[in-house]
């Protein structure tokens, strides 16, 4: 059996080498931390370009991200983190988190070849007693089924007896990637109890937030189970809002009263989920089940309902054009939003992707803007020949903005923003906000 307590004590004097797997919206700004907490990092990337733009400084993450362009500069400039593309740097590593993508197929099935060249290139570097850390997101079992089994055959060392593996999923979230990793409690689930206590003390370092240890399979639970959670929850928000729509109702007011009961918490109905979390992980955690040819209905119901959003807005979309006469063949909308969420570049499984396909299959023409993604960077103008615009994404730029000053005589609100303005004025333009009937 390996000891740690080597491991703890060059961790307790900052001498600990970290290795970093993956230098993305995860990756980087864990590395960056780790470097700015005095530990020498190693990050490595497939992405030669990537790693040279760290290398020159340079964050490659857009989007509105406090403090991290700043702190990417400090860690390279002081030479605190060293990135490359060569996996042979992780030989020095005392330390191994891996931080790459761990997507869903069409069938909704995990697919972990990213995740398994990542163990391949790590257990074929690593050194005996060198702790790794997966920090991707990952079904519960994944850590016994493929985690294990593809260190100990890479490295030829067996775990426990000559290196440790934990899970430690990251909470982070794109506008708030260091805030979130400096501030939220983590969960240290280590392959044996003493790996979980290593763990803290080894982010220890970087997070103020509660450190809790318990094993792999935990881990796992709790980071696919919160945002299963969210999803669902989400997902009742969005089923509300088409009831209230059916029912002559106001889902904004309703939710809003509704919230006044104790323990009562709706979440905001809207133009669909986004994102690299919400879609993915529900189906991470039904996997267990999903193996045993059982489908867990509520979770994938919520699935459903938030997949079906964008098609929703579709449809408002052209009722209300034909309900002005205009017809659908060559009609042009003009959609306000493409990333997945306000304020971020972040378009990974943006609901705006799913609504622009189902309007251009209706026969409609279709601009899309978005002032936080550069080739959908354009200025706008009442004088734009649109017949309706739809808002799908609460950008600040677009919470500002007068919707009557918008182009088209419709304008579909896919996020309850502009109701105020609505309501004060006789609109010079027909305003639908989803979940109004
Ligand atoms: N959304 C709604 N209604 C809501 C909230 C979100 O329609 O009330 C939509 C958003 O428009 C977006 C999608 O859901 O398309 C996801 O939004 P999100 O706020 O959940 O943002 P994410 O995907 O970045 O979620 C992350 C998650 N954090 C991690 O996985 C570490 C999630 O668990 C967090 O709750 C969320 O950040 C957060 O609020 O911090």
């Amino acid at each position: 059996m390996i000891s740690l307590r080597d491991l703890r004590e060059r961790l307790g004097e900052g001498t600990a080498v970290i290795g970093v797997v993956g230098l993305g919206y995860v990756g980087l700004p864990v590395a960056a931390t780790f470097a700015e907490a005095g530990f020498p990092v190693i990050g490595v990337d497939l992405d030669a370009e990537r790693v040279e733009e760290i290398r020159a400084g340079r964050s490659p993450i857009g989007g509105d991200e406090p403090g991290l362009a700043e702190l990417v500069q400090e860690v390279t400039e002081a030479e605190a983190l060293r990135v490359t593309t060569d996996h042979g740097e992780l030989s020095e590593a005392d330390v191994v988190l891996i931080a790459v993508e761990t997507p869903i197929d069409e069938t909704k099935k995990p697919r972990f070849e990213a995740l398994e060249a990542a163990l391949r290139a790590v257990g074929e570097n690593m050194h005996r007693g060198t702790m790794v850390i997966v920090e991707s997101t990952i079904a519960p079992g994944t850590t016994e089924h493929v985690v294990r089994p593809v260190l100990e055959a890479s490295s030829g060392m067996e775990v426990n007896r000559d290196f440790a593996i934990g899970h430690c999923p990251e909470r982070v979230m794109p506008g708030k990637l260091l805030h979130n990793l400096r501030s939220l409690s983590r969960v240290c689930g280590g392959y044996t109890q003493e790996t979980a206590v290593t763990m803290a003390a080894l982010y220890r370092h970087v997070v103020r937030g509660e450190l809790d240890t318990a094993d792999c399979v935990t881990a796992e639970l709790v980071k696919t189970a919160e945002n299963a959670y969210r999803d669902v929850n989400i997902a009742f928000a969005n089923e509300l809002a088409l009831i209230c729509e059916a029912a002559g109702g106001d889902v904004w007011q309703v939710r809003e009263l509704v919230n006044k009961s104790p323990g009562r918490n709706v979440l905001l109905p809207g133009a669909g989920v986004g994102g690299h979390c919400l879609p993915k992980d529900p189906w991470l955690l039904a996997l267990p089940v999903l193996e045993l040819g059982r489908k867990p209905r509520l979770i994938v119901a919520a699935r459903q309902t938030n997949d079906e959003m964008p098609l929703h807005v579709a449809e408002v979309t052209r009722q209300a054009l034909q309900g002005a006469g205009i017809d659908l063949a060559g009609a042009r909308v003009l959609v306000l939003g493409c990333s997945y969420r306000e304020n971020t570049d972040d378009a990974r499984n943006a609901p705006s992707r799913r609504l622009v396909e189902e309007l251009r299959r209706s026969g409609l023409e279709v601009a899309i803007h978005d002032p936080f993604i550069e080739e959908h960077r354009w200025p706008l103008s009442e004088d734009d020949e649109f017949d309706a615009t739809v808002l799908m994404v609460a950008h600040r730029q677009y919470v500002e903005l007068d919707p009557s000053g918008l182009p088209g005589g419709i304008v579909v609100d896919a996020r309850g923003i502009w109701r105020q303005h609505a309501a004060r004025e006789p609109a010079s333009y027909r305003y639908i906000a989803l979940g109004v009937g």
